[in-house]
């Protein structure tokens, strides 16, 4: 993910895809509370805008079974 660092308080949008299946994107706050989500589809590109109200490292994890690596679909997002 580019950048892997925003500001708190500005939209940002995050523009979704797939290279391979159809994957979820699924922002996660520091209790694991789901806040935002998207697809992530081969061939199309889904924007989620989303505005974070305070800083922290958020999780990033894919929300759809999309085979046998999907449990290491993992990355974190730091809001400053
Ligand atoms: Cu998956």
């Amino acid at each position: 993910m580019t950048p892997a660092t925003v500001k708190s308080g500005q939209p940002v949008e995050f523009q979704v895809s797939a290279a391979d299946v159809n994957h979820g994107f699924g922002i996660y706050d520091e209790n694991l509370v789901l806040i935002a989500q998207t697809q992530a589809m081969p061939g199309y590109t889904n924007k989620l805008i989303h505005t974070f109200d305070k800083p922290g490292k958020f999780k990033i994890l894919c929300l759809e079974y999309c085979g046998l690596a999907h449990h290491v679909m993992i990355t974190e997002l730091t809001v400053e």
